[in-house]
């Protein structure tokens, strides 16, 4: 056995440590089911099974279990509780609780997670730039952790150690108050030590804040891209949009031709240094961070480092399937790939 097990030797063999770690090997995709061609050719050797596109062996994630769906998730914005505050401005609180669950990541593969709220990636919480923000953090959890916003708020605001109430110890509660600013896709994380893998354990989620001047009305979707290590070897096993590999190519996203479809990405993947979006048979405009009206770039393909995300706008003018995926061929065989299905 070497010494370092690593995705690209999973796919070749599969020493007995880990967890899932036999789960694994029979969930994901190998060239023609033989262990050796798969570990000749490394990951980029994993074949298409079944329609001719990758997919996990061993059936279906048990989604009730987990107790998220991906597909709830994609389309699931939280504005919070509202009231009207005496200057005349709304006040929106929400309450997070972190804690510690077993979930099933891939048919058969059990992952230790920490989620917000149960769920990975945490409640999309939405608002209006200016509202007034309220969050109620408990630590369910036996670890310390925190929620660090990104965004502009006041220093004791931040969710790290040493500033404010600082890191939340188990069963302790913090509030994070603040005003929504600027406009645009805020991405919120634990931010204790080690920080890896409190945040590749599954506690982020997104705050999008939208301007006082609406978005045109759109089809509008949240797409967290994250993976999961499996083995505890500090690299992914396994890669996503929201958790669960393929879960959009084993159910496509339904949207309509002509419909303007916003999607609001997200990438909080650990371990890998870049990840990307790329679209098949069609392009996008692309707004970095939310923060500007004005699209830099009309393309296919954006590359994302951790903590970096954008909103993407397009229509599609065919009916049909189209992938949409990582366009490092790697992450797309290993769970990051889906279609969006068009109709009239
Ligand atoms: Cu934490």
């Amino acid at each position: 056995m070497s010494k370092r097990l690593t995705r690209r030797r999973l796919l070749g063999a599969v020493p007995a440590v880990g967890l899932g770690a036999t789960a694994l090997h029979a969930a994901i995709p190998h060239g023609h089911g033989s262990a050796a061609a798969a570990a000749e050719h490394g990951a980029s050797g994993a074949h298409a099974t079944g329609n001719g596109h990758a997919a996990f062996r061993g059936g279906e994630v048990d989604h009730r279990a987990n107790g998220f769906d991906p597909h709830t998730i994609l389309r699931d914005f939280d504005r919070g509780r509202t009231s009207r505050m005496a200057d005349g401005r709304t006040l929106r609180e929400w309450t997070l609780i972190a804690s510690e669950h077993e979930i099933e990541i891939a048919p058969g593969v059990r992952f230790t997670a920490w989620s917000y709220n149960g769920r990975i990636p945490g409640p999309t919480l939405r608002a209006t730039e200016g509202d007034r923000l309220k969050i109620t953090f408990i630590n369910g959890g036996r670890h310390p952790h925190t929620i660090h916003f990104h965004g502009i708020h006041p220093a004791a605001m931040d969710g790290v150690a040493g500033l404010g109430d600082g890191e939340i110890g188990p069963g302790g509660r913090t509030v994070y108050e603040f005003d929504a600013a600027p406009y645009g896709l805020q991405l919120y994380h634990c931010h204790v030590r080690p920080l890896a893998e409190h945040i590749a354990k599954g506690l982020y989620g997104t705050l999008i804040i939208d301007p006082q001047q609406p978005r045109a009305k759109a089809d509008e979707m949240i797409m967290v891209m994250n993976g999961f290590d499996t083995n505890f070897d500090r690299a992914n096993e396994l890669y996503a949009a929201n958790t669960i590999g393929f879960a959009y190519s084993d159910k496509p996203v339904q949207v309509k031709r002509g419909e303007l479809v916003r999607v609001y990405l997200v990438n909080v993947l650990e371990y890998d240094l870049i990840n990307s979006f790329h679209l098949h048979g069609n392009f996008f405009h692309y707004f970095p961070t939310g923060s500007s009206r004005q699209p830099s770039e009309f393309t296919d393909t954006v590359m994302l480092c951790q903590g970096q995300r954008g909103i993407l706008e397009m229509r599609f003018p065919n009916t049909g399937k189209y992938m949409f995926h990582a366009h490092q061929s790697e992450f797309t065989e290993l769970g990051w790939m889906g279609f969006f299905e068009v109709s009239a």
